[in-house]
Parts: C-alpha cells; sequence; structure tokens
C-alpha cells in the first residue's frame, strides 16, 4: 500500500499524538480530518473489540452547532425525523435529505438544549447546506463548527472503565441519551451511544486542551482493563449492519433505499426539506434496498471500489462494503440490492476485482 501526505488541509486531531504513541497501523480520512482504521490488525482489532474496552479517536464525527431561536426549526427543516418530543438530554440517528429526498449526511443529532444543537456528522461537508438553508430561509440562527472532538468508549467493559474516571453515576446514562460529566474543569457531554454494536459511550470532548489529558486518564485508569486504542472496526460494523454515508449510500439514494424508513415520519413531517419526494416513496415503496450480503468462497479482495450484483445477465445491484469475518467464518458484507431480488436466501453473483463470487442475500445483519 501506498504511504499517506500529511499536510494542514488533513487535520490532526486532539487526540492524534496519543493514536500515533499506541502504533496506529493506518489512518483513513474523514470530514477532511484523519481516522485511524487499524492498530494491530483489523482482525485482532475486532477480536479485541467484543472481549475488553477500546478508546476511539472519533474526532473526525465533526459537529455543526445551531445556536440561536431558530435553532430548532433548522434541525427539523434538515430531516425527516420527527424532533418534536426530542429532550434536552437525547440524541437520534437522522437521515438528512435534499430537496428531492436523496441523503447527504446520517448525523446523530443531539439536543442540548431547545435553542442549542449539534449535528454530528457522517462524512460530507454538511454545513454548506446548513448554512445555505439558514440565509435562504432567513432563519436567526448561528451555524459553526465547534472544538468538539468526540471520542468513543467502545467493548463490553466500557462501563467499568468509564466509571473509575467519571464515577458510578457515569452507568446510569441510557442508550442515546447523555449527561454532563466533569473532567479537567470544564463539562463535557458524554452520551450512551457509538459506532459499534459492542455497547459504549461517546465523550464530545470540549475543547482541544482537554484532549490528551483525558486520553491519558483514560488508559491509565484502564490498564487492569486491558484498554487499547482502537477505532470503528470494518468487521465488527458491517457484521452489526452499521451503515458508512459515501460508501453504502450516497446523495443517489433516499432514507428508504437505505433502510432508515423508520426515521421518515413523512404523514406528519412536512416541515422538512424533501418531504414530498419522500412521501411518494413512502407511498410507492423503495425499488432497491440495503441488504446484508455473505459472499462464499475465502477472504475477498479489498472493496475499494462498487462490485455489480448480477442474476444472470442482470444487474440487480451493487456490494459497497465486504470484508472476511473469521468470527463467521464467511464474508460480511452490504450492499444495495433490486426489489426483484432482494428475498433473503437469493442468490446472487458478485464482480469483485478479482473474479466473480457466489452472494446470498440475508434476512438481516449477523447481530
Ligand atoms: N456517533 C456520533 N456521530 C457520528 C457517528 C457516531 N457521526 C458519523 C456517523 N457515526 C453517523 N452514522 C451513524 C450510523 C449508525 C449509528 C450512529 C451513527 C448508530 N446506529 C444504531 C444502530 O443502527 O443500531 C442505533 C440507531 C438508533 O436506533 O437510533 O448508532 O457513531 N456521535
Amino acid at each position: 500500500m501506498y504511504l499517506m501526505s500529511p499536510s494542514h488541509r488533513l487535520r490532526r486531531t486532539p487526540f492524534s499524538d496519543g493514536v500515533e504513541a499506541e502504533g496506529v497501523k493506518a489512518y483513513s480520512v474523514y470530514n477532511h480530518m484523519l481516522l485511524p482504521t487499524f492498530f494491530h490488525s483489523v482482525e485482532e482489532d475486532s477480536r479485541h473489540l467484543r472481549e475488553a474496552v477500546q478508546v476511539w479517536d472519533v474526532a473526525c464525527e465533526r459537529q455543526i452547532e445551531l445556536r440561536g431561536p431558530d435553532a430548532g426549526k433548522l434541525a427539523q427543516l434538515l430531516t425527516p425525523r420527527d424532533l418534536s418530543r426530542m429532550q434536552e438530554d437525547q440524541c437520534y440517528y437522522i437521515p438528512v435529505v435534499d430537496q428531492s429526498g436523496g441523503m447527504l449526511n446520517d448525523p446523530v443529532a443531539v439536543k442540548l438544549e431547545e435553542d442549542r444543537w449539534w449535528i454530528s456528522i457522517a462524512d460530507s461537508d454538511l454545513i454548506m447546506w446548513v448554512k445555505g438553508l439558514a440565509v435562504g430561509r432567513n432563519l436567526d440562527v448561528q451555524i459553526f463548527e465547534p472544538d468538539v472532538s468526540p471520542l468513543a468508549i467502545q467493548g463490553p467493559k466500557s462501563d467499568d472503565l468509564m466509571a473509575r474516571v467519571f464515577g458510578d453515576a457515569v452507568r446510569d446514562v441510557k442508550f442515546f441519551r447523555y449527561k454532563l460529566f466533569e473532567f479537567g474543569g470544564k463539562e463535557h457531554v458524554i452520551a450512551r451511544s457509538g459506532y459499534s454494536k459492542q455497547g459504549g459511550f461517546e465523550i464530545y470532548v470540549d475543547g482541544w486542551e482537554h484532549g490528551m489529558p483525558l486520553w491519558n486518564a483514560l488508559f491509565e485508569a484502564g490498564q487492569s482493563l486491558d484498554v487499547r486504542a482502537g477505532c470503528p472496526n470494518m468487521i465488527e460494523r458491517v457484521e452489526g449492519g452499521l451503515l458508512s454515508y459515501g460508501s453504502d449510500m450516497t446523495a443517489e439514494n433516499n432514507p428508504f433505499e437505505a433502510g432508515l424508513g423508520k426515521f421518515c415520519t413523512t404523514d406528519r413531517i412536512t416541515d422538512c426539506i424533501g418531504h414530498a419526494a419522500l412521501a411518494e416513496v413512502a407511498q410507492s415503496g423503495p425499488t432497491q434496498q440495503i441488504r446484508s450480503i455473505s459472499i462464499e468462497g475465502d477472504a475477498v479482495p479489498l472493496c475499494d471500489r462498487r462490485w455489480p450484483l448480477r442474476a444472470g445477465d442482470q444487474r440487480v445491484g451493487r456490494v459497497s462494503s465486504a470484508v472476511w469475518s473469521p468470527f463467521q467464518n464467511t464474508n460480511v458484507a452490504i450492499g444495495m440490492v433490486a426489489a426483484s431480488h432482494w428475498d433473503a436466501g437469493t442468490e446472487l453473483v458478485v464482480e469483485t476485482q478479482t473474479g466473480p463470487r457466489t452472494a446470498i442475500v440475508r434476512e438481516t445483519s449477523w447481530k
């Protein structure tokens, strides 16, 4: 593999010094920022994540802060998910769509106060869309990227590690809720959430200067828990059916195609951009949809391009994420499949860069 050429455009994070001291082996780029992809190997990292606890530098999940009297109105303009009953300690996974219903991002929204929100974004320059909407609609709201960097604690021993640093009260934080906890003389939002199915927390580290002190405190407290540096793990997230924006779905796809129809309240939420387009899809149903797929044979090559899915001579979709799982003893994958061929058990052919393989559509992900 080739090397990466660091530059000022490729932003470091408050935790990069710690990540590098722990021996990061590869980085990706996400929101113009460094995102580690493995430390030992993707397989060894995945095994450890399922058994112990890891500290993840996910600062690249940048926040868009909405602040002002129209913040809530703007948040609801962005998404078809009903935000009207959202409490001031809640996080919601929200599809963000354009006027055609195409997905622009799939962030986590954090409601801090009625007039203050964070949109914790996936990999697209969403802030430009948000600012454009606010200008176009004459909204009274400030929109900016605050100095806030998520640090995720993931794995079965997350509660024990977090309690050692923040006290036992952290155990009471409920799924997709948050509470404020003090560290270094500053309050930080800590939510029970994260991009794995192993359980854990996300600390929205408020202030660059708290990054390394917190990183070090977590590693010191976690020695006897076998704490390690980790990162979103390809095997674990595909097994868990967690989607990656830009890979598994793009602006070409609506939320129903992405399997996020349950987050579209198209009958009631009419003050969202794209609601008319989404109401039509809700009525007619999507023509293709995300599916978990297993791919037969030994380890597939790197899935760094779309792999066409065929049924005979007919093209019926594509695979966007695929990796060998030693835990399932098969290749686990995520793809988009036409309605005609999306039933569980359907056998297809997937065209990888090293040749065709048999692919089987699954009912659910592996967890
Ligand atoms: N945490 C935070 N910000 C993020 C991510 C995150 N921004 C970028 C990216 N990840 C956004 N994408 C996702 C995808 C899946 C989930 C969260 C963010 C997720 N899904 C759960 C699931 O599918 O099981 C729960 C969804 C629900 O029921 O609400 O957690 O990880 N801060």
